[in-house]
């Protein structure tokens, strides 16, 4: 990149061509209207916008059933709730907080933040936060309903079987949990696959890896960590539903099934979700801090590699909530030291931040307030928490108010606090307007103490003996003094809330304030997406990590369309693609215009899973045939357009293709990013056969048939062949032999169909009764979910074959083709690792 000719730029000087250049953009990027097509929008500025207060509304909600629990507890023996009605209560506010709250509103944050931080335009596949949007309403909905027909979930939130799988002592409630939140899970996946190829491709040119702003490295991070976090406990609600739905003996033990299966599947996704809720606002920190320090952050790369380095501990630390399950002491041991080293970098990252602000002039303000004080209040959880990753501490503590002291501590100063910091310190940039600092202030105080009294008299009254989840409690124990405490902190706390929802409401009457009113360093605030959804006004080169600070009349540059992409010439949305490493300029992308489609597709998928509890299945497989149909609708008319030209100047004499495919392409990545979340969970069951193994001596029974080795042999052979055949093709047909790669396709799709069945006769020929025992279950699971896949597989094949015999896809225009390919290689990998273990496995064993 070399400094900008003058003459690129002439026209730039000319206020009437940048005038016409600015009415171009409105025009594209006007937001649909109606009262009903409004709702069509895809544009992250709305769609995020929209994200943030559903799940602060849900986060509401929440905390409302928290208050009628802490009624109910204020003093002994009192009936104001029913035990059943309690544990209803407990098991939806923590799911809805975990679930519907501290993940969704970190990924709807991002999602209006990340386009502003990048200079981007919009994420890469606004549609599909639009889609992810809808999912999440409609689950959360269903999920959080529930409580008013007395049919929440109230097994605790995590679940844990046989208590939750037994039919007749669960009932819908269970069932509503797993289908409603899978169905959630499967919209956080999707959001994150968004995050991370946002990241990844869409930075503006210049900024490198190392002049990323740190709120991104955060939302990679995190994006990843749901990315592997999310599968496994999917395919623990996948098991889970067999066992209600059809009676597989998962997590049956008297039918060789084992209900730790379950807790292991729930905690490895348990932990890192710690993380993954706590990541996001030291991510907030580091934009505030560098802020009110007016200095840049010290220490970039510590924070960093603090990041990733706890992001992959705490992959490793989740059998420290089963440290009552009489696991080996060897693993306690490893565990337990595991468990304490994560602190060492979230110590780290705190030290930076309290060097920055020593190092910089401070400037006091609410959102700083709100951070120092939540890190007062986290690192108490942090202490006790060190506390309970000892193993012996942990068997006292172990199921007492001691515990729900510890996350909660951790919760409100690791999550909550410090959105309402973030809240206060990004109001300005989403709205144009400041909120009150003096409401701020005192909101924060009341929530301050109110937390404290609410949680602290927790840690004596669980030392004391007070079981956690009871719904009342002996006047004998003498703890009504303790709960009488934690009740007032509750409602307190309460009010502090209701003071921020006040300001809040008393925002849309205040006049704007200026741009910028922090005065920050970074990318984010040259947008003001209240008045503009195209973001910024042209997108800039980077050379600095606060290029508003350090580079010289950048905010007129911008703002003047000196840099990238000023003008929308040819009418469409567009932003511009960089290369992962060194953002370099490699593409321009045309974007997802408002459309019906992802709300249609999220209410077709999400009638599959409420149907499915009702028992509806075959209205729930109608909803499946509908679901596909808005998928290939939604791909056909969306995707891998092939432009009108291949190439267009984007300003400063740069000229960039319209169109990439393979590897460079976003549409790639996404593939890749998705099939690796589809891998995770197909290991989490491929994890269960091998756990069963390890296990129970019994595991596969001595005389149980297994489903023979011919058929699972012969689906490999076929997946082979149908992956071979579409990797010539995309060979082949790149060459320009456009009917040799149809026929390999056609070959594919025999193969592949093939493979599915002869899958599903190994388990199916040799009559393995899934009812039995858990080790004919397992097989079952495994050979389905592979046979799924194959059949997804035809789909895709087919559909490129239709592409290219509609003239959508051709030898330079082939990235259909090419994301298909990505998926036969996992689908081979898959159909190798399910076959052999079933297959092959059972002969090495024994
Ligand atoms: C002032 C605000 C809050 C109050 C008064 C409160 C109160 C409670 C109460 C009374 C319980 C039940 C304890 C038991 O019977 O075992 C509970 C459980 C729980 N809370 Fe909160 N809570 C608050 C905020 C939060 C937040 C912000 C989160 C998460 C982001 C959260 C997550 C949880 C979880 C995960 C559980 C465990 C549920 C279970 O045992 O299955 N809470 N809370
Ligand atoms: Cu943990």
């Amino acid at each position: 990149m070399t400094a900008p000719a003058a003459a690129d730029h002439l026209d730039q000087n000319d206020p009437a061509i940048r005038a016409a250049q600015e009415a171009r953009l409105r025009e594209v990027w006007k937001p649909p209207s109606g009262w009903f097509f409004r709702w069509t929008d895809v544009n992250n500025n709305r769609v995020g916008v929209w994200y943030t207060l559903t799940a602060f509304a849900f986060m509401l909600f929440a905390g409302v059933l928290a208050l009628v629990m802490r009624a109910q507890l204020a003093v002994p023996e009192n009936d104001l709730v029913s035990a059943n009605t309690f544990n209803q209560l407990f098991t939806l506010h923590g799911s809805m907080m975990m679930f519907l709250f501290a993940v969704p509103m970190f990924e709807a944050v991002s999602i209006i933040l990340l386009p502003q931080l990048l200079g981007a335009r919009d994420l890469p596949f606004p549609r599909l936060s639009a889609f992810g949007y809808w999912s999440f309403l409609i689950g959360g909905v269903f999920v959080g309903g529930s409580i008013f027909f007395n049919a929440a979930p109230d097994g605790g939130w995590f679940m844990y079987p046989p208590l939750t799988t037994r039919t007749d002592l669960s009932g819908l409630g269970a069932d509503i949990w797993m289908l409603g939140l899978s169905f959630i899970e499967v919209s956080s996946v999707a959001a994150a696959v968004e995050l991370i190829v946002g990241v990844l491709k869409c930075r503006p040119p210049g900024m490198r890896l190392n002049l990323m702003p740190l709120y991104a490295w955060y939302i990679l991070v995190v994006a990843v960590m749901i990315l592997f976090a999310f599968p496994p406990l999917i395919a623990g609600d996948v098991l889970f539903e067999m066992e209600r739905l059809l009676g597989w003996p998962f997590f049956d033990a008297a039918r060789g099934g084992d209900p730790l299966l379950w807790q292991h599947l729930f905690w490895i996704f348990g932990h890192p979700e710690v993380y993954i809720v706590f990541l996001p606002s030291i991510a907030l920190f580091a934009m505030l801090i560098p802020t009110f320090a007016q200095r840049h952050l010290l220490g970039y790369p510590w924070i960093v590699l603090a990041a990733v380095g706890t992001a992959f501990l705490s992959f490793g630390l989740w059998v420290h909530h089963m440290f009552a399950t009489g696991l080996p002491k060897i693993s306690l041991a490893f565990f337990s030291a595991a468990s304490e080293a994560v602190a060492i970098p979230t110590g780290i990252q705190i030290f930076v931040f309290i060097a920055t602000l020593w190092a910089g002039r401070v400037v006091w303000s609410t959102p700083l307030l709100y951070a120092v004080g939540s890190l007062a209040i986290f690192t108490i959880g942090g202490l006790t928490g060190v506390m309970v990753a000892v193993a012996p501490f942990d068997w006292q503590a172990h199921d007492t108010y001691f515990i729900v002291a510890h996350l909660h501590y951790v919760l409100i100063g690791g999550t909550l606090l410090p959105l309402f910091g973030g809240l206060y310190y990004y109001w300005p940039l989403v709205t144009g307007k400041k909120l009150s600092d003096r409401i701020g202030r005192i909101a924060f105080w009341v929530m301050f103490a109110g937390a404290n009294l609410a949680f602290f008299p927790m840690h004596l009254s669980g030392l004391a003996g007070m079981p956690r989840r009871v719904f009342t409690y002996p006047a004998e124990l003498g703890l009504g003094g303790l709960n009488m405490a934690s009740t007032i902190g509750a409602y307190l706390f309460a009010g502090g809330v209701l003071l921020v929802v006040i300001d809040l409401a008393l925002s849309p009457a205040r006049p704007k304030g200026p741009r910028n009113p922090w005065n920050a360093g970074t990318l984010e605030w040259l947008a003001h997406p209240e008045d503009e959804s195209w973001g910024i006004r042209s997108v800039p080169l980077i050379e600095s990590r606060y290029p508003i600070w350090d580079q010289k009349d950048f905010v007129a540059k911008v703002d003047e369309g000196r840099f990238f992409l000023p003008d929308a010439e040819e009418g469409r949305r567009e932003t511009i693609v960089t290369s992962v490493l060194d953002a370099r300029p490699i593409q321009v992308a045309r974007l997802g215009t408002p459309s019906v489609i992802p709300m249609l597709t999220a209410i077709a998928l999400g009638s599959v899973f409420i149907l499915t509890t009702y028992h509806l299945y075959w209205l729930a497989l109608a909803g499946g045939v509908a679901t596909l149909a808005c998928v290939l609708t939604w791909l056909w008319t969306g995707t891998a357009e092939i432009p009108e030209k291949p190439c267009k100047a984007i300003g400063r004499g740069l000229t960039v293709p319209l169109y990439l495919s393979g590897p460079s392409a976003s549409g790639w990545w996404a593939m890749f990013i998705t099939m690796l979340a589809d891998a995770t969970a197909f290991s989490g069951l491929v994890f269960g056969y091998y756990f069963y193994w390890t296990i129970h001596p019994d595991f596969p029974p001595p005389d149980a048939a297994g489903p023979g080795v011919f058929w699972p042999v012969a689906a490999i052979g076929l997946t082979v062949a149908s992956w071979g055949a579409t990797v010539v093709a995309r060979e082949v047909h790149a060459r320009g032999g456009v009917a040799v790669a149809r026929a390999l396709l056609r070959f594919g799709v025999m193969a592949t169909l093939a493979s599915l069945a002869a899958g599903l006769a190994g388990p199916w020929t040799t009559g393995l009764d899934p009812n039995s025992h858990v080790y004919p279950a397992i097989v079952w699971v495994l050979a389905i979910w592979t046979a799924a896949h194959a059949g997804i597989g035809a789909i895709c094949q087919s559909y490129t074959l239709a592409r290219s015999l509609a003239g959508r896809m051709t030898p330079e225009y082939d990235a259909d083709l090419r994301n298909i390919t990505v998926y036969m290689h996992f689908l081979a990998l898959t159909a190798l690792v399910a076959y052999c273990t079933i297959g092959l496995f059972p002969e090495v064993a024994s």
